[in-house]
């Protein structure tokens, strides 16, 4: 299986990455990380994007808060699928981030998730290899039923809480 690229532009992003490491290892994805900074370590960020498809990465999630141009940058140098996760923490509540990462010019795009959204960035990455991955795809499918299953069984005790 190819393996998820993760970076982030601090370790003060760790609580938002922690969410997609959680989810991969749920998934038994394989995936790297590491602390790039599109800003203070922009040649070895770029460096990693370039050499990513050839050292067997399929898809790479980039999370960075504030003026957030880990993921763009990231994008720029790599055709692999990019997905950007802008990350609360500074004064404007990653609303800065959201929009850094998101309004990307025509050419370079980027999947951008929620604002602290590893969850999702996670399984969107799973949902990209699972295109050629019979056995993932099933795994996703799985989830989906038992999550499914949970929101059923608080819609069957609802009542009993109010
Ligand atoms: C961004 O600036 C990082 O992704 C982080 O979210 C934010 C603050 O970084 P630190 O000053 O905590 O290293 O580049």
């Amino acid at each position: 299986m190819k393996k998820v690229g993760i970076i982030m532009g601090s370790d003060s992003d760790l609580p938002v990455i922690r969410k997609v490491t959680d989810q991969l290892r749920e998934l038994d994805i394989p995936f790297e990380v590491h602390v790039y900074s599109a800003h203070r370590t922009p040649r070895e960020a770029a460096a990693f994007a370039i050499g990513a498809r050839s050292a067997g990465f399929g898809v790479i999630i980039a999370a960075a808060g504030m003026a957030a141009h880990l993921a763009g940058a990231i994008a720029a140098n790599t055709t692999l699928p990019v997905i950007g996760i802008p990350c609360s923490g500074a004064k404007l509540d990653g609303i800065d981030a959201l929009l850094s990462t998101v309004q990307m010019p025509s050419g370079i795009p980027v999947a951008t998730v929620a604002i602290d959204g590893g969850t999702n960035a996670a399984l969107l990455s799973a949902q990209i290899l699972a295109v050629e991955d019979g056995r993932l795809a099933e795994k996703l499918e799985a989830k989906r039923r038992a999550d499914a299953a949970k929101v059923l069984g608080k819609d069957a005790g609802i009542l009993e809480r109010l």
